[in-house]
C-alpha cells in the first residue's frame, strides 16, 4: 500500500461514491477521508462532514488527517447550477480557489481536479473538438469550470504544484443516480426500461453528447493521478473523448434487450444546454501523455449497465 493520507471532497456524489472505494484499494481504507457536505453512509472508512466553503474546517480536517492528496470533485453542475448561478460560482470557483491556496500554504502539491466538457461553447467545434480551442461557455457551471482550469495552471505554474484535470464527458453508472446535470438522462434511461419500458427524454432525439462509463472514468482519473510529472504537457485540463451517441441511439441500443422499451422526447431547458456542447471529442494528448485508452463501447455499456441495474434490483 501507497503512504498517502487522501482527502476526497464531494465525496457522496455520483463519481466521489465510486472514486472512494477505488481509491480505498489501493491505498488502504483508514488512508482515504471521504468528505461532503451532507453525511453519507461510508462504512468502509473513515468520512467528514465538510463544506468546501468552510476554509477554517478544510484547514482543521487536513492538520487531523495530515492530508497528503486532495480529490476536489464537490461541485454543482450544469442544470442545477442555473438556478443560483452566484452560489455556483462561490461553490465551483470561490471555493476551488481558497483550496489551492490552502493547500500551497500546507505544502500539498498533489490535487485532482475534474473539469467538464461543459467548458466548450457555441464557437467551440463541435466534431472532434481539440485540446486547445475556443471555450466560451454559456452555463455558470461552465464558467466556473473553464476558470478553475486556468486557476489549476497557474498554481502549476507559479508555485509548481502538481494539479492534474480531465474534461469528464457525461458519465454513465450503475452504482447512484446522477443530479442537476444536463447528461442525466443517459442514466435516467436504463432505470426507466428496466422499471417502466418506458422514457420521457429532456433531450431531443438527435442531440449527441460525448459520455463515459464509470468504471472507464474512474480508470482514467487513476491513471493519470499515476502517470509521471514529467509527461504531462496540459496543465488546465485534459479532453477525454469517451464514446458519442444520441438520445435515439441509446433508445435503440436498450431496445435490443428490452424490445418493448418506448420514448418519447419532451426537450425542456437542458437541450439548449446540450446544444452549446461538443458532439465528439479529440483526446490524442491524454493518449499520448499518459496512454490513455478508452475501454466500454455503447454496446458493452448498454449490456454492463442492464445487468447490474437487474441485479440491484432483484
Ligand atoms: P454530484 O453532483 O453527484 O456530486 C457532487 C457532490 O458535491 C454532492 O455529493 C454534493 O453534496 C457535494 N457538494 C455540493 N456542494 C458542496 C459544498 N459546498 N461542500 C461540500 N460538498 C458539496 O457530482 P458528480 O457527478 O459526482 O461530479 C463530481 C465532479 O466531477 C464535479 O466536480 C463535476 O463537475 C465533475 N464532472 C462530473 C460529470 C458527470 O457526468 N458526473 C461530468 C463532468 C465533470
Ligand atoms: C452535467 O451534465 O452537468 C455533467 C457534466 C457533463 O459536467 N454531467
Amino acid at each position: 500500500m501507497k503512504k498517502e493520507r487522501i482527502l476526497i471532497t464531494g465525496a457522496g456524489g455520483q463519481i466521489g461514491t465510486v472514486l472512494t472505494q477505488a481509491l480505498r484499494e489501493t491505498y488502504g481504507a483508514p488512508a482515504v477521508i471521504a468528505s461532503d457536505i451532507k453525511r453519507i453512509d461510508h462504512n468502509a472508512g473513515p468520512f467528514v462532514v465538510l463544506d468546501i466553503l468552510n476554509r477554517h474546517r478544510l484547514e482543521e480536517i487536513i492538520d487531523d488527517y495530515k492530508i497528503t492528496q486532495i480529490y476536489h470533485l464537490a461541485a454543482i453542475l450544469s442544470a442545477n447550477g442555473e438556478w443560483n448561478p452566484l452560489k455556483t460560482w462561490d461553490v465551483n470557483l470561490n471555493a476551488w480557489i481558497m483550496m489551492l491556496e490552502v493547500c500551497r500554504l500546507k505544502g500539498i502539491r498533489k490535487i485532482f481536479y475534474p473539469s467538464t466538457i461543459a467548458v466548450f461553447g457555441a464557437t467551440t467545434p463541435k466534431e472532434y473538438t481539440p485540446q486547445h480551442t475556443s471555450l466560451e461557455p454559456t452555463t455558470v457551471y461552465g464558467i466556473s469550470k473553464q476558470t478553475g482550469e486556468l486557476w489549476a495552471n497557474y498554481y502549476v505554474q507559479k508555485y509548481q504544484m502538481d494539479i492534474r484535470s480531465v474534461r469528464y464527458p457525461g458519465i454513465i453508472g450503475y452504482q447512484s443516480m446522477p443530479q442537476g446535470g444536463t447528461t442525466d438522462y443517459a442514466v435516467e434511461i436504463f432505470h426507466s426500461a428496466l422499471k417502466d419500458q418506458h422514457y420521457t427524454c429532456y433531450l431531443s432525439r438527435n442531440k449527441h453528447l460525448p459520455m463515459l462509463y464509470m468504471p472507464d472514468a474512474i480508470r482514467a482519473t487513476l491513471e493519470l493521478m499515476e502517470a509521471p510529472e514529467s509527461s504531462l504537457s496540459v496543465r488546465t485540463s485534459y479532453n477525454l473523448a469517451g464514446i458519442s451517441f444520441s438520445p435515439e441511439e441509446i433508445f435503440n441500443e436498450i431496445k435490443k434487450s428490452i424490445p418493448d422499451f418506448t420514448i418519447e422526447y419532451k426537450p425542456d431547458f437542458r437541450d439548449e444546454i446540450a446544444s452549446s456542447w461538443s458532439h465528439s471529442i479529440d483526446d490524442s494528448c491524454a493518449r499520448e501523455d499518459w496512454g490513455w485508452k478508452l475501454e466500454y463501447d455503447l454496446s458493452k455499456i448498454t449490456l454492463d449497465m442492464l445487468e447490474k441495474l437487474s441485479q440491484i434490483n432483484t
